[in-house]
Order: structure tokens, then sequence, then C-alpha cells
């Protein structure tokens, strides 16, 4: 079973060598009397052609027979073709249909929620292809930085007890009789582990229960989580944006071919170079302001400001310094200005906006108490993340970033479903 070669080497094969290959067939088309088709693996595609004189009458009947994402085997000798995609096609000599497809019910034009419906077999585009790929190429660079600068991967849980932004958007589970939330964020657990690893890194789920459906929310998404003891949020800053630069650096690296099936302008990703430009959030409300847009002072803003604000940077910029009321309670409070947190959100540039949120945490337990007290929550669900400043406590700082928003942005989505095999919204839980 493992002699077989995969598309992209045989696309690079010197003419007239012996290959092997299995797949699907992605087209198939008659010439004459000989069938021709674009073998389709994880790699790329290859056109094969078959003649019944080389091939043999009952294979070549059974290639007759077999439709459009039917798995074959083939064998044959390379040949160079100008024609052909990628300019090499495959003489097959002998070949199997391993599975016969029914009639593929994606021609081609159907419209989104046909294609949701069938995402099950949609994700076996080309398109969807190359976005899965630029996705683990993300991934992986983003545990290289993190794990060659010294941070450790650890694995928070997903049932949780306790709400970390805030209570409208969370997930109910029935627990053994008891009511217990799936985890919007692994950011307090991450903190308790800061207190043994130091730098921590996470990749779990989340989940939001948002009402709406945007272009850039997801009811599940995958959540890449960094804390560090011993950081304030300048340092962390600045470790923030030298990922983002190894990240998007490494996919033009290595996903070229990905980004151009894709048609990404890859212009705009090669100037994404640290350090990024930095605002306070009273000098976007100025911008927003400036602009046109009716907002003032002690406001939060969506996506539809952030596309304004992204109009006047080329780059993933910080925003900083938000009001104490819009944020979190666990964010810190400013020593200049109690008005404002050590906050910061990583908008992308293109209109993309918010793809990273994060802040320098409190560390002390009464400020830390009475935030929890006058956001209206019950400190004696805390107990464990004040604890954390009674035994022991440092100066920490973490952030959160959307693994489906990058994606989005680096790959050059129109919208965020197209960034994760099995998108979850609101009335969308199916294949
Ligand atoms: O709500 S966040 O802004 N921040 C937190 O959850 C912190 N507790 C993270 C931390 O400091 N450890 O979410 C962080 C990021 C945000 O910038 C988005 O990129 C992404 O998570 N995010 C989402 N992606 C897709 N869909 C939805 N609904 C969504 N919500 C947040």
């Amino acid at each position: 079973m493992s002699n077989y070669a995969k598309v992209e080497n045989a696309l690079t094969g010197s003419p007239g060598s012996s290959i092997k290959l299995r797949g699907w067939i992605h087209r198939k088309f008659h010439v004459g009397k000989k069938i021709f088709i674009w073998l389709r693996d994880s790699t790329g595609y290859i056109q094969c052609v078959l003649e019944e004189e080389k091939v043999g009458k009952e294979a070549f009947d059974s290639f007759e027979r077999a439709r459009r994402e039917s798995s074959v085997e083939v064998e044959g000798v390379l040949k160079e073709d100008s024609r052909a995609p990628g300019g090499k096609e495959l003489e097959v000599v002998s070949g199997r249909v391993v599975g016969y497809s029914e009639d593929f019910p994606i021609k081609g034009g159907e419209g989104v929620e046909f294609l949701l419906d069938n995402r099950h077999l949609w994700l076996r585009s080309t398109q969807l292809n190359a976005v899965m790929k630029i996705k683990h190429t993300i991934i992986k660079l983003l545990r290289d930085y993190y794990i060659n600068d010294g941070w450790y991967e650890t694995t928070p849980p997903i049932l949780t007890s306790s709400a970390v932004e805030g209570g409208a958007t969370l997930f109910k589970v029935d627990y053994f009789g008891e009511p217990v939330f799936l985890s919007q964020s692994a950011q307090f657990y991450l903190e308790v582990l800061i207190f043994s690893l130091e730098k921590v890194f996470s990749i779990t789920p989340s989940f939001r229960a948002e009402r709406s459906r945007t272009r850039r929310h997801l009811s599940e998404y995958y959540h890449f989580e960094v804390e560090a003891a011993w950081m304030d949020m300048e340092e962390l800053m600045k470790v923030t944006e030298r990922s983002i630069e190894y990240v998007v650096q490494g996919v033009l690296e290595e996903r070229q071919r990905e980004l151009e099936i894709l048609k990404r302008n890859v212009e705009s990703l090669r100037k994404v170079k640290a350090p990024f430009p930095r605002i306070t959030y009273t000098e976007a409300i100025e911008i927003l302001q400036r602009n046109g847009v009716s907002i003032s002072w002690g406001e939060d803003y969506g996506a539809d400001e952030e596309a304004i604000l992204t109009r006047s940077f080329e780059l993933p910029f910080f925003v900083t310094f938000f009001p104490r009321s819009i944020k979190p309670f666990y964010m810190k409070l400013s020593e200049s200005d109690e008005r404002v947190v050590k906050g910061f959100d990583l908008l992308a540039p293109e209109g993309y906006g918010e793809i990273i949120g994060g802040s320098q945490r409190e560390d002390n337990y009464d400020i830390l108490l009475s935030r929890i007290q006058e956001q209206g929550y019950d400190p004696k669900d805390y107990y464990w993340y004040l604890d954390l400043r009674r035994f022991g406590s440092v100066p920490h700082s973490g952030y959160g970033l959307g693994i489906e928003r990058i994606t989005m942005w680096v790959a050059g989505l129109e919208h965020i479903r197209d960034a994760i095999p099995f998108p979850r919204f609101r009335d969308r839980t199916k294949p």
C-alpha cells in the first residue's frame, strides 16, 4: 500500500518515470476513444489519460462507468504535456476503481445554505482544502513560536462552573443534574497554571452563544490563549506582535500555492512586520468621530466601527486602555487613570478588525473583589480565582486569539464560516 506517490511529487517528477497514484476523480471527459480524468489527492490535481489498448477492456469499462468523486488507483508513465494542468500528464497502464460515486450533488453554482447542508462533501473543494492547509500552518507556527520561546502547552477543561467573558453568551449544559457551562475562554485556568509553569498557552474550543449571524462570529471557535507570570501589558504586546509577524511571514513562505488558489493579495501580508502601530481607545473614538460615526467616550463599538479604524492602518494595530465599564472585571486598572484598564485588542487591517483580545490582569485581592462586585457577580463563584491573589500573587498578562479570525484575515476570506470545517452558529449544528 505504500509505494503510491502524491500528486505534487508527480507534477515535479521526470518524464518517462513510472508512477502509482491514488485519489478521487475530480473531473472526467472523453476525447475520441480516450478517457481523461483529473485525479485529485490531498496535494493537488494531475491529468491522467486512459486508452483501452493500454489498460485493457475491464479497467477501461470501469473508468467509463465511474462518475466524478469515485476513488481510484492508477499506475502509469509521466509525460510532459503543456495543455494539462501543472504541465504533466500520466499515461495510465493499469488502474482500478476503488469506490464508485453516486451522482455528486455539488455541481457548481449552488447557494450558501445548500453548500452548508452538504458541508461533508463540500470540504473536498479546492478552496476549503487550501484554507485548511493555511489554518494548519498558522497553528503549527503559533506552537513553534511559543514553544521555542519557553512557553508550555497545557490542556484546560471545557466544562466550567463560572463565566469568564460575562453571562450573556454562555451555553448551559446539564452535568449530572447540575448546571455547568461550555468554556468561553481558558484564561482563568491558565492563570492558575502560571503559578507552576510561569508561561503557558492552550488551544481549545471556546463557545459563545451569539444571537446574530455575522461575518466574524461563530458559536464554537478555536481559541489560542497565552498567559505569563512576571509580564506586564507592554511586554506582552511585544511578544504578541513578534509572534503574529512570525506566523504571517511563515504562511507566506510555506503556503504560497494555497494563497494563490485563494487569490489572496500577498503584498499587504508582506508588510506585517513588528512593531505594530498603537492607539488608545480615546484616540480610536476620535478617529471614529472624525469619520462621522456618532459615538462618545465610554461606549463600546463593533465590527463596523473597527472596519473604519482599519482604514487608517496598513498593518495590524493595537487599541489600548479601554474604559473599565466596557471590559471584564479581571483587567487591571491603569495606575495613572483609574477610569481605564490595561487591556489591548489587536485589529487586523483590510477591514478584518479584532483578532486578539488581551490584558494585564488585576493581581490585587481587594481591587479584584470589588471589581467582581461592581460588575454584579457573586465572589463565591470565583473563590479559586480570588485565591490566586491570596497565595503569592504576581503581575501577569495574557491574551486570546481567535484561530478562525486570524485564518480569515490571512487567507483573505469573506466569511468566518469558511475558516472552520464544520461551522456552528445560530440555527446550524449539522453536519
Ligand atoms: O472575548 S475575547 O476578546 N477575550 C477573551 O476571551 C479573553 N478571556 C482571552 C484571554 O485573555 N485569554 O476573545 C478573544 C478572541 C477575540 O479577539 C476573537 O479573535 C475571538 O477570541 N473570538 C471569536 N472568534 C469567533 N467567533 C466568536 N464568537 C468569537 N468571540 C471571540
